[in-house]
C-alpha cells in the first residue's frame, strides 16, 4: 500500500471545497490516515518547493501557499500516489480535464486547489515534512475487504 501527501491548498480551503474534495477521494476507495488544519510557515513552504526555487512563479507560490490556511491529508491505497494524481487533473486550472479536481473546480493556473505527490520518494520525503511522527495513523478500515479483492491475500 502507498501513502500520498495531498494538500487542499489555501483556494480550496477558502472557497469551501474541503468536504467535496475529501469525498471524491474517498469515494474512489482511498483511505484518509492522517489529516490536520495548518499555516504554512515560509520556511517550510520554501523546503517544500526547493526543487522550484528560482523560477519565475517561486515567490508568488509561496506567497499563496502561505497566505491562508491548508489542510493537509495522507491517502493510502494500492497505487494511491498515481490514483490521486490522476484525480488531480493538470497542473494548470485551464488545461485540466472535466472530471478530474483542478478541472472541474477551478480555471486559474496559480490558484489551483491542491497539491500531491509525484513520485513515491517525494511522497516520503513530503509526509515527513508534513507529519509528525503519529500523525499518520495505520487504522484498521472495516470496509477494507469490501474496498479490494482480498481472495488472493493481495489487495486487488
Ligand atoms: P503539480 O502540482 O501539478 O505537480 P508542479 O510540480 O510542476 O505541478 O509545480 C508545483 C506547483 O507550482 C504547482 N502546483 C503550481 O501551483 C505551481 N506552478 C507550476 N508551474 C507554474 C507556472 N508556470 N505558473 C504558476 N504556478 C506554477
Amino acid at each position: 500500500m502507498e501513502t500520498t501527501l495531498i494538500i487542499l491548498k489555501p483556494d480550496a480551503v477558502q472557497r469551501g471545497l474541503m468536504g467535496r474534495i475529501i469525498s471524491r477521494f474517498e469515494d474512489k476507495g482511498l483511505q484518509v490516515v492522517g489529516c490536520k488544519m495548518m499555516q504554512i510557515s515560509p520556511q517550510l513552504a520554501a523546503t517544500h518547493y526547493e526543487a522550484h526555487k528560482g523560477k519565475g512563479f517561486y515567490d508568488g507560490l509561496v506567497r499563496f501557499m502561505t497566505s491562508s490556511p491548508v489542510l493537509v491529508l495522507a491517502l493510502r491505497g494500492n497505487g494511491a500516489i498515481a490514483i490521486a494524481r490522476g484525480m488531480m487533473g493538470a497542473t494548470f486550472g485551464s488545461k485540466a480535464n472535466p472530471g478530474t479536481i483542478r478541472g472541474d473546480f477551478g480555471v486559474s493556473n496559480s490558484f489551483n486547489l491542491i497539491h500531491g505527490s509525484d513520485s513515491p520518494e517525494a511522497a516520503e520525503r513530503e509526509l515527513k515534512l508534513f507529519f509528525a511522527t503519529g500523525e499518520v495513523l495505520n487504522w484498521p478500515r472495516a470496509s477494507e475487504a469490501w474496498v479490494y479483492d482480498m481472495s488472493g491475500g493481495k489487495p486487488e
